[in-house]
């Protein structure tokens, strides 16, 4: 049986079209985006999917295993973007997970990590610092009630 030309044409176009057509959505970008280094913990971190989800079914940001986030959703003027409050701020590596459910139900799970690096060096010590200090002068005025 011959198959007229365009009519193959036009089959293989619409098989190869059917994937992407009912093929689920993925993500765009994260904020942060993925390992990323910053200097204080997010408010917030956002999975933005190049199309409208149906729900949030789950997310996770972790830090050394300990939860650090709020309860996820949507976001309000982006069905594609998905909000997880951090309401922990701490150090370290923070791993995110979540599932969402698709346009077209399917679940959809994914992960990322970013880190937080806290305040630099100086302003860490800086209380030590002064109370080394403090014991320093301490040590001088025991010292000369001594002698
Ligand atoms: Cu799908």
């Amino acid at each position: 049986m011959r198959i007229a030309g365009p009519l193959l044409v036009a089959l293989v176009a619409l098989l190869v079209g059917l994937p992407s057509a009912l093929g689920h959505t993925d993500v765009v970008a994260t904020i942060p985006a993925e390992g990323a280094r910053l200097a204080s913990a997010p408010a917030e971190v956002r999975v933005t999917y190049g199309q409208p989800l149906l729900s949030v079914e789950a997310a996770a940001v972790k830090v050394e295993g300990t939860s650090v986030a709020g309860r996820p959703r949507l976001a309000r003027a982006d069905a594609g973007t998905v909000v997880i409050p951090v309401v922990d701020e701490r150090t370290g590596a923070h791993a995110v997970s979540w599932t969402v459910l698709a346009a077209d139900g399917h679940a959809l799970a994914g992960t990322m990590s970013f880190s937080v690096r806290g305040p630099a060096m100086p302003a860490m010590l800086r209380p030590v610092s002064d109370a080394l200090l403090a014991a320093g002068v301490e040590l001088r005025a025991v010292a000369s009630a001594a002698a």
